[in-house]
């Protein structure tokens, strides 16, 4: 049943508050904004956005994230600038922090846990009990995406969002770490 994202819910509401918003106005109730900068990997100083691959996302590319939880449901919104044009880029909720290295966000975000890790069992490894999102450019690199899932995430359990190198055909399958940005979900 997905009736309760209908109107008169304080999911609604909140939806209306977040469009309402200012951008980069930071983490305020139930809802959380991340805007950054990608930046090269750094041993020393991890930045707030690393991309590890500037052909598809440059150096100064952005990445702001929107995240709502209100009543078990949530959902996220990405917004870009300045990433590769033309290109769908394969998107997930990664467990733990970005660092210099790609594997460093660890797994996907998992609501019911595959007790089996890594996680390749389809009942576990899809995009109802995981959060996925397609981004996808225009001419001028600029895109957006939005998922929802119903249900929120258990706190500090899910650290960043992974671009991932996709294709330019709007395919799902998703290729190496491209970039990561730090999102306290
Ligand atoms: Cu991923």
């Amino acid at each position: 049943m997905r009736a309760p994202l209908l109107a008169g819910s304080s999911f609604t509401a909140a939806l209306a508050l977040v469009a309402l918003s200012a951008p980069g106005a930071g983490a305020a109730g139930p809802f959380t904004v991340v805007s950054e900068r990608f930046a090269p990997a750094s041993a020393f100083v991890p930045p707030a956005a690393v991309s590890f691959a500037p052909d598809l996302v440059p150096y100064g590319s952005t990445l702001r994230a929107v995240v709502l939880q209100v009543d078990g449901h949530t959902r996220v919104r990405l917004t870009a600038t300045g990433l590769a044009p033309g290109h769908s880029f394969p998107a997930h909720v990664h467990t733990r922090a970005c660092d210099a290295v790609p594997t460093a966000s660890g797994p996907h975000y998992q609501d019911r846990v595959d007790p089996v890790q890594p996680s390749t069992d389809p009942g576990y490894a899809n995009e109802r009990n995981e959060l996925h999102l397609l981004l996808s450019t225009d001419q001028d690199g600029n895109g957006e995406a939005v998922a929802d899932v119903d249900w929120t995430f258990r706190p500090g359990e899910a650290n960043s969002v992974v671009l991932h190198a996709g294709s330019a055909a709007g395919q799902h399958a998703a290729g190496e770490r491209v970039a990561c940005l730090n999102v306290p979900f």
